[in-house]
């Protein structure tokens, strides 16, 4: 297989991941590093009217594992500004995790399902949504929660089990963190139906884990 000119291999936790292009699809092989081939299969994106909506088969890098840049023609590099700003909240990002697991060992709220270490998804998914588009977070994303501009008091108050929800979701278009899995998927579903009926120019963005991708709620949606 013909190694792909800018993904090339990508390797996470001993399984390589090889692309490659072929015509309008793009070939991906996975293998251990001792070699065993787990799966190799292609995915053709060709005769897909909504091809540019569906995921890349390979993970998109725009950043190597060295902190250099990986050019891509699909995703133009985000700007300095850009950059620094969501440097800047994921910085406070992690100052919130620190703090509310500090305010758990307290005792003065009950618990926080902290996204230390993978704060970048929570702000990236926070940024790349606009005023009028719709957040729908799980109980682990309050820093994407935080990031879209809902006051971290407000914001917390759900954890310490004083309100439904902290926060008025119509204000910021956030709705109230779920706890049981997968079920924001059907009303972030829900919304984004009834904006596209009103004709309306509305993103709704849903986050999940992997786990809640066994939830039949997820499938439905
Ligand atoms: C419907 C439902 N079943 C079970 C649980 C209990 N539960 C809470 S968190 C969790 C694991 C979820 O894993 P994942 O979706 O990967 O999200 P993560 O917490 O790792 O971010 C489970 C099973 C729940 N909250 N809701």
């Amino acid at each position: 297989m013909t190694q792909h000119p800018v993904l090339g291999d990508i390797r996470v936790r001993g399984i390589k991941l090889t692309a490659a292009p072929v015509g309008g699809m793009t070939e991906a092989e996975m293998t251990i590093s001792s070699g065993n081939k787990l799966a190799h299969g292609t995915v053709d994106t060709s005769d897909r009217q909504d091809a540019e909506m569906l995921p890349s088969a390979v993970p998109v890098q725009l950043v190597d594992p060295n902190g250099v840049k990986v050019p891509n023609d699909s995703y133009p590099f985000p700007d300095s500004s850009r950059l620094l700003g969501a440097y800047q909240k994921l910085v406070i990002g992690r100052r919130i995790n620190d703090q509310a697991n500090a305010l758990v060992r307290q005792g003065r709220m009950a618990v926080y399902p902290s996204s230390h270490g993978q704060e970048a998804c929570q702000v990236a998914a926070a940024v790349v949504i606009d005023r009028q588009d719709w957040l729908f977070p799980t109980y682990r994303d309050t820093v994407a929660v935080i990031t879209r501009g809902v006051d971290p008091l407000e914001v917390l108050t759900l954890l310490r089990g004083d309100w439904h929800s902290g926060y008025d979701p119509l204000e910021h278009k956030v709705a109230t963190q779920a706890t049981p899995l997968a079920t924001q998927l059907l009303h972030a579903v829900g919304v984004a139906h009834a904006a596209k009926l009103k004709g309306e120019d509305t993103v709704v963005l849903a986050l999940c884990g992997d786990g809640a991708t066994s939830e039949g709620d997820f499938h439905e949606a």
